[in-house]
């Protein structure tokens, strides 16, 4: 019999590739499934080649694959399509199994998927995944809340992959119950695109006000990347200025 899988992973685009590679490369065995089959197939034989990865190709492969309590992660697009896995898995799991969902869903959606599955004797959980596919790849920020007796069955998981501060403490833990996965990432873009208004005025007053090359704008950029002000997207900022296209003209036009 074929070895069983610690997880299976249903979503083979860019973030659910990505998230089960970095499981793999922690040491978790991982079935993944998509509703295009032939996405399994050209995962398995591609980037998954050689890795300790399986490929389904019906949810009844997928479910049988895998240890108990069965743990599923959709990585699919939000809204319809979760719905719609949930109830396709439903009559195939046992009391006590898993669904996690890592996608963007709003959190009053999550809040319902909770008490829907938990009613089924299922648990559930609804977990924002942040830092896009490199992320995904080499460590996300995860936010998991729901039914809370499945986080221990996942914490090995996900604190595994996840990314870690500089005194190694994984940048996961429980937020709560209900929803609180999801609306703790609703929060955290809302914070993300604050920030990123603030740095667009900021390159606004630099460039019309100050009248500053891209060069320049570089400079300070760097300089606050190296004190209080540093972070991914100040660090973005900083090079975007410095890069030059063709005939070494700067990428933003000053
Ligand atoms: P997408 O959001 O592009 O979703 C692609 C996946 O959804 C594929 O597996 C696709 O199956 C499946 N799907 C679609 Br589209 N419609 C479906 C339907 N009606 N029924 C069943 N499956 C359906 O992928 P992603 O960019 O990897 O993101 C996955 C989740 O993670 C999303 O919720 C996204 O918002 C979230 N997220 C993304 C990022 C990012 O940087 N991209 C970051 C953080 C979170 P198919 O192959 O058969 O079409």
């Amino acid at each position: 019999m074929a070895e069983l899988s610690d997880i299976g992973v249903i979503g083979l685009a860019v973030m659910g590739e990505n998230l089960i590679l970095n499981m793999e490369s922690k040491g978790f065995r991982v079935t993944a499934y998509n509703r295009t089959v032939d996405k399994v197939d050209n995962f398995i034989n591609g980037r998954a080649k050689g890795k300790n990865i399986a490929g389904a190709h019906s949810i009844e492969e997928l479910v049988g694959s895998l240890k108990s309590p069965r743990k599923i992660m959709l990585m699919v697009k939000a809204g319809k399509p979760v719905d719609d896995f949930i109830e396709t898995l439903l009559p195939h799991l046992q009391e006590g199994d898993i669904i996690i969902d890592g996608g963007n869903s709003h959190f009053p959606d999550t809040e319902r998927r909770v008490k829907y599955v938990e009613s089924k004797g299922l648990r559930y959980i609804g977990t924002g995944v942040s830092g896009g596919e490199e992320g995904a790849l080499l460590g996300p920020s995860i936010m998991p809340g729901g039914s809370k007796s499945a986080w221990p069955e996942v914490k090995p998981i996900f604190q595994g992959i996840a990314a870690k501060v500089a005194d190694g403490s994984p940048c996961c833990d429980w937020v709560g119950d209900g929803g609180a996965g999801h609306f703790v990432k609703m929060v955290h873009n809302g914070i993300e695109y604050g920030d990123m208004q603030l740095i667009c005025e900021v390159y606004q007053i630099m460039k019309d006000v100050l009248g500053m090359s891209a060069d320049e704008m570089h400079e300070v950029f760097k300089e606050w990347n190296e004190g209080e002000l540093d972070s991914y997207l100040i660090e973005i900022t900083r090079d975007i200025l410095a890069h030059k296209e063709k005939e070494s003209l700067p990428l933003i036009k000053s």
